[in-house]
């Protein structure tokens, strides 16, 4: 089973061929011309961001796009129906996944790249400073590298899920769409994502998986309390885009139950700091509905003594 983060030598293989950014001498993610099927995207002007409300990295984009009040147009792929195996997405990205940007014709995939091609494009205010780039690329990495372990957790503390919404065949599907190469190299991220739902047919949201990715989490919220003993924010006294992609990261938690004011009060000050900004709190707030989902996942959970901070042992 595969429980732990990316390899990085797989992490590596999304920063290659294309231009850096500036005082970066990693690479980013643009599909090749021929990797696009769904051609009609080559025309569009722009930027269209595809995304789904509840994706922690579409929360991400967001909250990026609105500091920097960059206009978008919006186009929704709704994942609980599955929606990003479609042929015609799949002809856009090939991975699969939400967030997508196309701009001005030229498609980005991968939530991290994303934001490195726009903070080339839209370099003010800075959310990612130059002195700082690798740095910074690194430690996105190493949030991308957490990504399979906040959706374990979020599937089964926060929507409340048994299992996988995949069938064989819609894996199967998807295994055999879209362009078998990203940015002209022979692409492993589908792989991992189909690895990641097999297991979860398979085994489930298994409470050691659980333990496993929630104690991943602690490891990197500890390390967040000692670095905000001393600065204001992850990266120093200003907000960066590590401060989004964690701030993201914290709010999905918690919803999940995770105690994050009794276990690093200093996280939890800067996380609900960041979470009284409107703007901030718009990306990721819940719909009502959902709302209500979540907290009968949590009142369930707590009932049968199998909710997160249970389960973790925390
Ligand atoms: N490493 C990717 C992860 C993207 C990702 O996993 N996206 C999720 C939503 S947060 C998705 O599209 N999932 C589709 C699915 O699981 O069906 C990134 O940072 O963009």
């Amino acid at each position: 089973m595969r429980s732990g983060p990316l390899p990085r030598s797989s992490l590596r293989t999304f920063y290659r061929n294309c231009k850096p950014i500036e005082g970066s001498t990693v690479r980013m993610v643009q599909l090749l011309d021929e990797e696009i099927r769904s051609r009609e995207v080559l025309e569009w002007t722009g930027l269209h961001l595809f995304h789904y409300p509840m994706s922690s990295c579409s929360q991400k984009l967001r909250i990026y796009l609105a500091m920097k009040a960059i206009a978008w147009t919006p186009h929704m792929v709704d994942l609980s129906r599955n929606e990003s195996y479609g042929v015609w997405f799949m002809g856009v990205n090939p991975r699969g996944m939400v967030p997508t940007l196309v701009a001005d014709g030229a498609v980005y995939v991968e939530s991290n790249d994303i934001l490195a091609e726009l903070e080339r494009r839209f370099p003010e205010p800075v959310l990612w400073p130059s002195d700082k780039a690798d740095e910074i690329y690194t430690a996105l990495a190493d949030e991308d590298a957490l990504h399979h372990d906040l959706r374990r957790l979020s599937f089964r503390f926060v929507h409340g899920r048994a299992g996988t919404t995949k069938t064989p065949e819609l894996l199967a599907t998807y295994r055999d769409q879209g362009s078998t190469t990203v940015g002209g190299k022979q692409d492993t991220s589908k792989r991992l994502e189909i690895s990641f739902y097999e297991n979860l047919a398979e085994c489930g949201l298994g409470d050691e998986a659980c333990r496993v990715s929630a104690s991943r989490f602690r490891i990197a919220f500890d390390k967040h309390e000692e670095t905000l003993g001393s600065a204001h924010y992850l990266f120093g006294q200003t907000v960066t885009v590590i401060d989004i992609a964690w701030f993201v990261y914290a709010h999905r938690l918690v919803l999940g139950g995770y105690p994050l004011e009794r276990l690093h009060p200093r996280v939890d000050a800067w996380y609900r700091d960041l979470l009284a900004d409107p703007v901030w709190l718009s990306e990721v707030e819940p719909t009502p509905i959902i709302a209500r989902h979540v907290q009968s996942v949590r009142t369930r959970n707590e009932l049968a003594g199998v909710d997160l901070v249970a389960m973790a042992g925390f």
